[in-house]
This record gives structure tokens, C-alpha cells and sequence, in this order.
């Protein structure tokens, strides 16, 4: 009987499991390779839908339809399909990957709790410097824009260049002269998903999500001053960090692709808005978006890596955030080879919010508020966890959960929180202290901190462990403690800077430990960059600002592609790998102590935390070598990874041949930086091989210095390279020896200098 039952069971159970896979349509991406330039869209649709009727029940012709079609670089299209008819079109012969369509999140720190607010449009134009223009065109995958920014003044600017392809869509409340010389493009696509849908009711800037390119969270205004924002006096946020915005290359050209509804990118969105892109003519796309690092998948089954290959292909550079869930090892995202991966990192200028105790010690917190109490009031400080409501668990209460605070024990006092057992964002403690009428509240945490949270005008601050200790003592010492927590006070020229950022995710990558990601830092803590109005708190009897605060590496991202359309302007000719390249050799690994950059809690950076260092545009625009990395490279680099030859023929659209294999060698692909996944103690020797080209002076000798870690051996031979000419490359062998090396990642650098140009390229090597 039990065995009859345990049958039945199971006949039920599996029934439920062919019923659900059977009947329920999801979005997937069907991705088919290599389109030809200039091939016959129409008839490519066709095909894709002739090959949909082959796979859907006749019944269900209602869903041979494509969502998305993807024709210009490459080819394929999404579709609602069921998993058995996905795994029947993966069967197919041209189809080289299928994967069920998700979303991805962007890359800032600040979430969407923080931004709720009704709409209204602003534009108040400030005085703009003229400048030249040149024809660089930077693509925006992001959230949307805000127009009437004076970011995006286009004063001064010569014409659109010819080459351009791309339109400025008209939505509800955009229209054609809401582009100009700036913004030459804007485009918004329809949600596919069917977890997100136009609301009738709600925020505008709900409403705004759908239907026009026009930013409705500020995210994609944001990124985009900061790749290219014209030059605007006087920015600042209501006083705090004043001075001259602009973005890392003010005279490009902006196109922004909104793919993202709120803060939610489908990646079958995301793959067409790189698809129009590179047609429309774009020369560097900038993508702060990217998966958690849990759920990446392999490079064919990942839009960005596939939409960012095809980018290449066309000479087109695809910058991308690492993203942000730092400090942890093993984080970082959006790592094929043929993306440049963006860290991010501190700036030397911090929104400080000091807090003075009863007994008149100050503490440096960290926060923005312009909080309206003077050093001469003070206030009870009470601990959230001696205020507990009712029943609620201590541990609640110290944490400032919501509804665990007693309005009794807090009203009119400042409330010590710290975060224990289920995080809770600042946000909520901030509203939860504010509903229990406490008059402000004292965060202890270390995480984040740097990244300063905007407070609007209750006062708040945040510190970590040490000042945290500092309080407690002086609270549980004094019968009556007291503080007040004075407004935010901008430092600048703060030290040490850069250092890198808690959040800003780690490598080494997930997917391939064969090439060192992240590629670079740039700035991503606290950037004040273009605004959208009304999006946060505007303090009592001020205007809306122009310009706001944000942190995170989808921050970090667009100055990296600003600085690769300033080396582009430079530099026409220059492919996407000899930017990277640039960037990468000349990047910067001291801070403005000149000590090496640090990391969490001060401890020196590593080469998986900080990539080869912080940006530096200047320097790069003469780097002296470049390392190239070719289409082949990357074709060699996914047979080297496994796939199969079908697959990788079809992407590159040629009858490319692997070459006859070898072990690892990934490491080997001609790479600005060196990761070796695996060195073997026993094994005596691994060797790889670089290939480096003269873009400096034609005669020139640069000679090899090694900075290895203890007990590994590196010898580069030759260690001299002559040049006689511009262009010519020069090949070289670097042999990695780990006799008496402890286990684990090992970090140092090899650097070629001729006097004038030092090209530096780092290493990480894992000792097993
Ligand atoms: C287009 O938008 C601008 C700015 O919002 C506005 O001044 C203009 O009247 C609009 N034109 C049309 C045709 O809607
Ligand atoms: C709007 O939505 C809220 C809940 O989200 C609901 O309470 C309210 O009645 C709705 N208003 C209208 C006009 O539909
Ligand atoms: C600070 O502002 C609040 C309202 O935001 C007001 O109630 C309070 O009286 C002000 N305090 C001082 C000292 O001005
Ligand atoms: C102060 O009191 C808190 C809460 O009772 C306790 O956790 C902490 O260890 C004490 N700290 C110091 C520095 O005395
Ligand atoms: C950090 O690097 C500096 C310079 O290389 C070195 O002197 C120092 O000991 C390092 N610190 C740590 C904690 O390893
Ligand atoms: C590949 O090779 C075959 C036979 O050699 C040839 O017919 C075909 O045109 C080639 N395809 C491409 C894309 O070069
Ligand atoms: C570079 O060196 C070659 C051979 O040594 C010489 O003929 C040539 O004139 C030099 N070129 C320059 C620009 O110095
Ligand atoms: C709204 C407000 O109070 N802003 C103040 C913020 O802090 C700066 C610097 O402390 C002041 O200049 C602003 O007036």
C-alpha cells in the first residue's frame, strides 16, 4: 500500500512537472551568431519566424511572434516559448545558444526606496563654456534621460556627424527638440516581460518607466553627464561639493538606449539596444547594468558578454561596471575578455557629518544632511535596543527595524542603531527613527559608510566600529549622554584617495580565472553628476537640484567610457583593445600619500580589487606600447574556453579554425594584465607570451623591471625590446617560477620603460 501511494506520488508529482514545463510560455533569447552587414533583415525575420512555426503547436500561432529581433550585428530574437520548445531550437543547427530572459539590475548603491517622489519638469539653464566638437559618440544603455539638464547643452557644438544613424524617439512628454548636438539620440523600447507593466496609477515617475526615453529614476541622467556631460559652472548640491561639472569627455556625443523599466534591464532589452547601437553608428557603449554575481553564466549564454563581442567585432568599445557586492572575493560581473570591467573607487572629497557628544568629543560620521541643529543644542542619545517596543526582539530594536522602536523612549531624542541579523537599509531605519519622532539617528556600521547616504534635512550620521565604541562608552559611562548631530560639511583634498570602494565587487571572476578582472578603477563614491528633478527630498525652502549625489561602480563605469572617447578623439584610429590597453598600462596605484592604494579597512589593494589602478586619461593618451587583442584572440580565447568549433564559427561569421589544443591557453591571449589560474608548485615552469605594439616615438628601447611576490620567480626574455618604427610589435615570453611560493594569489607587475613611457602590466598568480 505505502509502495502504491510512493507510485503515485511520484506519477503525480512528475505529471505536475510535465504540465508546468509543457504549457507555460516564457520570455527566452534565441541568439544565432554573426549577422552580415548589410543583409536582408526582412527575409532574416522570416526565417526566424518560419523556424518559431516549426517548434510552436498549432493553436498557439498567436505566440509565433518575435518580442525582440535582433538583425544588425548579429542575429536572433526573443519569443515566448515553452522549455521543451526552447530545447528543441537549441537543437538546431544555426542556433548557437538559447536562455531564458531575465532581469538585470544597475549598478548603483542607492536603491529604489530611496527614490519616490511625484514629477515635474524643470529646466533651468546655467551659463556653459563653448567648446570644438569632435565626433566621438558614446551609447547609454541605461535607465533613460533627463533632457533639459544643463548637462546636456549642445551649445557650441558643430554638427551631428554624418555617420549617424540613430533617432530620437518622441514619447508621452519627449519630442524631437528634446534632443539637440549633444544628445543626438534617444530611444526607449516596450517591456517584454510580464512582470512589468504600465501603471495608470502611481508616481509619474512610475508612469514614466514606459513609452518615452525620458529618465524617471535619474540613474541613466547620471551616467550619462558623467561620460559626457558639457561643462557647467557652479554645480553643487544645495552648498556641498561645489565647482565646475563635466563629464570625462564633454565633446562628445550622447545616445541613450533605454532599456531598463525603474531599475529592472530584461536581457533581451539590453541585447537589441547593443544591436541598434552599434548600427546606429555609436564608437564606445557604456553599460552600468549586470547580473548578481550568483547567477552569471557562461559567456554564450550571457546577452551582455554576446551583444559586447559583436560590439567589438564592429570596433566598437563596450565599457561595463564590475558591479557592487564588495567587499567578498569572487563578485565581480560582466568579465569577458572583450569588455572592459570598471571598479570603483573613493575620491579625495567626503560629505563628513560630525557628531558632538555631551562631553564635547567630535566624531568624523559620514553622511548629507542638512540637518538644522547648531553645536550649542543637544539631545538624549538613547541606544535602539534600550528601546524596544513591547515584545519586539532586543535584536530588532538595535537594529532599527520598523515598528520595533518605542515612540515613548525615542521622541525627541537621537537614536544609536547599529546593523545585526537581517539587514535593514539606512533608508528604513532613517524612516522608522523619524516615525518614532526621534530628532536623528547614529548609525555604527562600517559597511557603506564611505558611500554617504543623503538624509534630506533629519539630521543622521554614520561611523564605524571605532567611533562606534567611542559612543557606547560615553553612553554607558554618563547617566544623561547627550549629542547633536551637526549638518554635512564637504573635506576636500581628503587622505588617503583613492582608496578602493567596500562595494565595489572583487575579482578573481567567477567564470574564467584566466584573465585578471576587474581591468581598472575609476571614481564611483559620492559623484555629484546630473539630476532628475524632484527625485530626492528637496530641503525645506530650496529649489529642486540640478545635480546629485550617487555611488556605486555603475558610477565608476561612464568615466571610463568618457575617458575612452577622450583617448578616441585623440587617438581615431585606435581599436577598443589598444584604449583598454592605454588605460590599463598607465593606470595609477598610489594614492595622494603615495603609499600603495588600500582597500576594506586599510589593508593594501590587490590587483582582483583595484584591476591594474586608477584611471589616468592624461597618461594614457601617450602610453608609448599598447597590447592589441584581436576578433582572433577572443575566437582563440572561446576554443581555448571549450566551446564547440560550430558554435564559435558561427559567432565569428567566418570558417575560423581552432587551433590544435593546448592546456590553458587563456592566459595566454594577448591581454593588458596576466591571470594564471593555476600554478603548479611541482611544475617548474609555466611560461606566456605578449605581444606588444610601438604607438610612441618610431626609435625607442624599453627595458623590463619585474616587481614579483615573494617566492615566485618571473623571467621576461627578451627583457629588451627595440623599435625602430611606429606600429611594429615586439613579442616577449614571461616565465612564471613558484618553487618556494605559499599557496594562493600571488600579485606583482612587469613594467617596460624607455625613460619616457612606463606600460605597466600587472599579474595575479595562483600558487597550488
Ligand atoms: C517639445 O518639447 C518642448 C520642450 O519640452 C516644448 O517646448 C515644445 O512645445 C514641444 N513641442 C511639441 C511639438 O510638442
Ligand atoms: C492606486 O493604487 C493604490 C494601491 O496601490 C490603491 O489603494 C488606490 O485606490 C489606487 N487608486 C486609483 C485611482 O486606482
Ligand atoms: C529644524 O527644523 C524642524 C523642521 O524641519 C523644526 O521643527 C525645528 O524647529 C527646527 N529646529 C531649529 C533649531 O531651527
Ligand atoms: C556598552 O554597553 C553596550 C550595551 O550594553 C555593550 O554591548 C558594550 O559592550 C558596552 N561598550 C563599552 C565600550 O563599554
Ligand atoms: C603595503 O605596501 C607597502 C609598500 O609596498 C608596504 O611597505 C607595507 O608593508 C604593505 N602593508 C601591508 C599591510 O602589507
Ligand atoms: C567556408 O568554406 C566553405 C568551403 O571551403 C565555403 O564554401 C564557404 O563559402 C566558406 N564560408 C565562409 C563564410 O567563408
Ligand atoms: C631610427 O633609427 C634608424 C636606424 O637606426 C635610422 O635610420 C632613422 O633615421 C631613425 N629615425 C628617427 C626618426 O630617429
Ligand atoms: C539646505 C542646507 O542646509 N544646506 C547646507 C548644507 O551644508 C552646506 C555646507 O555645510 C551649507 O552651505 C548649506 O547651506
Amino acid at each position: 500500500m505505502a509502495e502504491m501511494l510512493q507510485l503515485l506520488l511520484f506519477v503525480l508529482a512528475s505529471l505536475c512537472v510535465c504540465v508546468t514545463s509543457n504549457q507555460v510560455a516564457e520570455p527566452y533569447v534565441v541568439y544565432m551568431g554573426s549577422a552580415l552587414q548589410g543583409g536582408d533583415h526582412e527575409a532574416l525575420q522570416a526565417a526566424h519566424l518560419q523556424m518559431l512555426s516549426s517548434v510552436i503547436p498549432s493553436g498557439e500561432e498567436q505566440r509565433v511572434s518575435l518580442m525582440q529581433s535582433y538583425h544588425y550585428a548579429f542575429k536572433g530574437f526573443s519569443a515566448m516559448l515553452t522549455e521543451t520548445e526552447a530545447t528543441l531550437l537549441s537543437g538546431y543547427d544555426d542556433v548557437v545558444s538559447v536562455f531564458p530572459d531575465r532581469m538585470l539590475q544597475l549598478h548603483t548603491t542607492r536603491s529604489w526606496d530611496f527614490l519616490d517622489a511625484e514629477s515635474h519638469i524643470g529646466s533651468h539653464q546655467l551659463p556653459h563654456k563653448a567648446f570644438g566638437s569632435t565626433d566621438v559618440i558614446i551609447g547609454m544603455i541605461d535607465s533613460g534621460i533627463w533632457p533639459e539638464s544643463p548637462s546636456f547643452n549642445d551649445a557650441g557644438m558643430g554638427p551631428i556627424p554624418s555617420r549617424w544613424k540613430g533617432t530620437c524617439m518622441e514619447g508621452l512628454d519627449f519630442n524631437k527638440s528634446n534632443c539637440n548636438r549633444k544628445l543626438i539620440g534617444a530611444k526607449y523600447y516596450n517591456a517584454q516581460l510580464g512582470s512589468i507593466q504600465p501603471s495608470s496609477n502611481g508616481s509619474l515617475a512610475k508612469q514614466n518607466a514606459f513609452g518615452t526615453p525620458r529618465d524617471p529614476i535619474g540613474h541613466g541622467t547620471h551616467t550619462s553627464s558623467t561620460a559626457a556631460g558639457s561643462m557647467v559652472s557652479n554645480a553643487d548640491f544645495y552648498g556641498l561639493a561645489q565647482g565646475v561639472a563635466k563629464g570625462g569627455s564633454p565633446t562628445s556625443r550622447i545616445a541613450m538606449y533605454k532599456a531598463c523599466f525603474l531599475d529592472n534591464c530584461p536581457l533581451s532589452t539590453i541585447l537589441k539596444a547593443i544591436d541598434d547601437a552599434i548600427n546606429d553608428g555609436v564608437d564606445i557603449i557604456s553599460i552600468s547594468i549586470g547580473t548578481v554575481s550568483h547567477l552569471q553564466t557562461d559567456f554564450l549564454n550571457d546577452p551582455l558578454a554576446i551583444g559586447a563581442f559583436h560590439a567589438n567585432q564592429r570596433g566598437v568599445l563596450v565599457v561595463c561596471s564590475g558591479g557592487n557586492e564588495g567587499p567578498h572575493p569572487f563578485t565581480v560581473v560582466n568579465t569577458a575578455p572583450w569588455i572592459l570591467t570598471v571598479a570603483a573607487s573613493s575620491i579625495d572629497r567626503i560629505i563628513r557629518s560630525t557628531i558632538v557628544l555631551g562631553n564635547g568629543n567630535m566624531l568624523k560620521g559620514y553622511a548629507i544632511n542638512f540637518s538644522n541643529l547648531s553645536r550649542f543644542e543637544s539631545y538624549p542619545l538613547v541606544f535602539g535596543r534600550d528601546a524596544a517596543i513591547g515584545a519586539t526582539l532586543v535584536s530588532e530594536a538595535s537594529n532599527c527595524r520598523p515598528g520595533s522602536i518605542d515612540t515613548i523612549k525615542v521622541d525627541g531624542k537621537i537614536i544609536v542603531c547599529v546593523n545585526v541579523g537581517v539587514p535593514v537599509t539606512r533608508n528604513t531605519k532613517i524612516l522608522a527613527a523619524q516615525e518614532a519622532g526621534a530628532k536623528g539617528l547614529i548609525l555604527i556600521d562600517d559597511l557603506q559608510k564611505e558611500n554617504s547616504f543623503y538624509s534630506g534635512d533629519f539630521p543622521f550620521s554614520q561611523v564605524g566600529k571605532d567611533a562606534g565604541t567611542q559612543i557606547f562608552k560615553y553612553m554607558n559611562y554618563t547617566k544623561k549622554p547627550t549629542a547633536v548631530i551637526l549638518p554635512s560639511e564637504d573635506v576636500k583634498e581628503f587622505k588617503p584617495a583613492p582608496t578602493v570602494a567596500d562595494f565595489s565587487s572583487r575579482g578573481p571572476g567567477g567564470v574564467t580565472e584566466g584573465i585578471l578582472k576587474p581591468d581598472l578603477m575609476a571614481p564611483g563614491v559620492n559623484i555629484l553628476a546630473a539630476g532628475v528633478p524632484n527625485i530626492v527630498t528637496v530641503p525645506q525652502g530650496k529649489k529642486p537640484s540640478n545635480f546629485v549625489f550617487m555611488s556605486g561602480t555603475s558610477m565608476a563605469c561612464p568615466h571610463v567610457a568618457g575617458a575612452s572617447a577622450f583617448l578616441k578623439s585623440a587617438h581615431p584610429w585606435w581599436s577598443p583593445s589598444m584604449i583598454r590597453s592605454a588605460l590599463m598600462t598607465t593606470a595609477i596605484t598610489t594614492n595622494n600619500l603615495g603609499e600603495p592604494i588600500t582597500s576594506y579597512l586599510g589593508a593594501n589593494a590587490t590587483f582582483h580589487e583595484m584591476g591594474a589602478g586608477v584611471i589616468s586619461p592624461l597618461r594614457a593618451l601617450n602610453p608609448g606600447l599598447v597590447f592589441e587583442t584581436t576578433v582572433e584572440d577572443y575566437l582563440y580565447f572561446l576554443c581555448d574556453y571549450g566551446y564547440k568549433i560550430q558554435a564559435i564559427r558561427s559567432i565569428s561569421g567566418t570558417n575560423f579554425t581552432c587551433p590544435s589544443s593546448s592546456p590553458d591557453l587563456i592566459s595566454s591571449i594577448n591581454y593588458p594584465s596576466i591571470s594564471i589560474a593555476k600554478l603548479e608548485r611541482k611544475v617548474m615552469m609555466r611560461g606566456t607570451r605578449r605581444t606588444v605594439t610601438n604607438v610612441g616615438p618610431p626609435n625607442s628601447t624599453y627595458i623590463a623591471t619585474v616587481d614579483a611576490p615573494n617566492g615566485i620567480k618571473v623571467i621576461v626574455t627578451p627583457d629588451r625590446l627595440t623599435f625602430t618604427r611606429r606600429w611594429m610589435k615586439a613579442t616577449y615570453l614571461i616565465v612564471f617560477n613558484a618553487n618556494s611560493a605559499s599557496e594562493g594569489y600571488g600579485y606583482g607587475s612587469i613594467t617596460w620603460s624607455d625613460g619616457a613611457h612606463t606600460v605597466r602590466t600587472v599579474f595575479a598568480v595562483n600558487v597550488v
